[in-house]
């Protein structure tokens, strides 16, 4: 790629960061204050444009509803606008009204399915007033014990609220459908992987996209292979960036593998250069809520870790790595990837930065700017909290 080649693309790379990611958030154990984290949800966008105007590449915030809420969604748009940024997709809370214990579109009593439907068709709504693109749906439903439920009926109530919801979209937008094998529930979960989503997607319709959220896979799990696989049949829709070990940590994307990540965007970068249709299309998005960390600069590492892992994939030499690829040359294929993913890009991104008049070392640059003493004072701290009782 030439150089000129290499910035288009640097330009085009887009990460949508989570409201949810800038408030004080924890664990069951407990959620520790940080000084000026976000208190509502101006702020959180406010925080999302910092986040945008030190990198150039987390143009829009995902909204969580009816954690985030206003009075007026056009105005919150405006809001954002004039700060720099979009909306990103759109989140309906599905998992914490009491009506929900048992689930919410796969809940066995109808009324409280329909309660679950008309919360997603109040956040088209929403998505409507802010020009959202994507409906983000993730499900807490599932089950304990074996013989608690009807897991057939479970997945024709989902197959029906589904495509109650799916016909309420606008001709313009997009159902991202989020799939995840354990957690809450442990015995069984309604939408346990990729293939149960993409199986009810395919009754939908076209604008039904299976969501690859990195933290919900069984240890073992090939990501990449399921997205490459999602490419190939035109149903990959986004991403929920984060870094695991164990399961659903929520950690750093690109901090616990770094080579898997960049193993991903190779099979994005891949599937671009060879014209797959709808692959730049993908909505990328972080999921990620932060117990121990300073929030801003949390968010900031995790898109330019994206960012990094997508500059050394773009580095990938294709036409070497198919043919070895075409020859069988087994360890010349992988040592094609490898050259990628050991190439320093950090003197590129710094140029590239410097050419649109961003901060070339964005996290020193929050670090010195002082956004973190400044929202301390200005917000304050709120009261820690949560917990076990002990
Ligand atoms: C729960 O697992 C979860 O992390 C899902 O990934 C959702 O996308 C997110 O919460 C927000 O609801
Ligand atoms: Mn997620
Ligand atoms: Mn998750």
């Amino acid at each position: 790629m030439t150089q000129a080649e290499l910035y288009a693309a640097l330009s085009r790379q887009a990460l949508e960061t989570p409201s949810w990611g800038y408030g004080d958030t924890g664990t069951r154990f407990k959620t520790f204050a940080y000084p000026g984290a976000a208190r509502n949800v101006w702020e959180r966008v406010a925080d999302a444009a910092t986040v945008h105007r030190l990198s150039g590449i987390a143009p829009r915030v995902a909204l969580h509803i009816p954690w985030d809420r206003v009075d007026d969604w056009s105005e919150l748009r405006g809001f954002a606008e004039a700060q720099g940024v979009g909306i990103g997709a759109i989140n309906p809370n599905l998992f914490q009204r009491d009506a929900f214990k048992l689930g919410s579109f796969g809940h066995p009593d109808e009324a409280v399915r329909k309660e679950a439907v008309a919360h997603v068709l109040e956040c088209i709504e929403v998505l409507e007033q802010t020009g959202a693109k994507d409906l983000s749906l993730w499900f807490a439903d599932g089950l304990n014990y074996a013989g608690q439920d009807d897991l057939r009926a479970r997945k024709r109530r989902f197959e029906d609220a589904l495509s109650e919801v799916y016909a309420a979209l606008p001709e313009r937008a997009r159902l991202l459908l989020e799939y995840k094998p354990f957690e809450p529930a442990f015995y069984a979960t309604d939408v346990a992987d990729w293939g149960m989503a993409y199986a009810h997607l395919l009754k939908l319709g076209e604008r039904a996209l299976v969501l690859v959220d990195l933290g919900h896979h069984l240890p073992g799990a090939n990501v990449e292979q399921i997205v490459a696989f999602l490419l190939s049949e035109g149903r990959l829709g986004g991403f929920h960036f984060n870094g695991r070990r164990y399961a659903d940590d929520d950690l750093i994307v690109g901090s616990t593998d770094p080579f898997g990540l960049f193993c991903l965007y190779a099979e994005l970068v891949l599937a671009e250069r060879e014209g797959v249709p709808g692959a730049t299309e993908v909505s990328y998005m972080i999921d990620q809520s932060h117990a121990i960390e300073p929030k801003l600069e949390a968010m900031l590492r995790s898109v330019l870790n994206c960012q990094e892992a997508y500059a050394k994939a773009l580095q990938l030499d294709v036409g070497a790595l198919r043919a070895a690829q075409a020859a069988g040359d087994v360890l010349g294929a992988h040592g094609v990837l490898r050259d990628a993913f050991a190439t320093d890009v950090r003197p590129l991104l710094r140029a590239w930065r410097e050419a649109r008049g961003l901060p070339a070392d964005p996290l020193r640059a929050l670090r010195e700017g002082g956004y973190d003493a400044r929202n301390a004072r200005e917000r304050g701290t709120a009261a820690a909290g949560g917990g076990y009782p002990t």
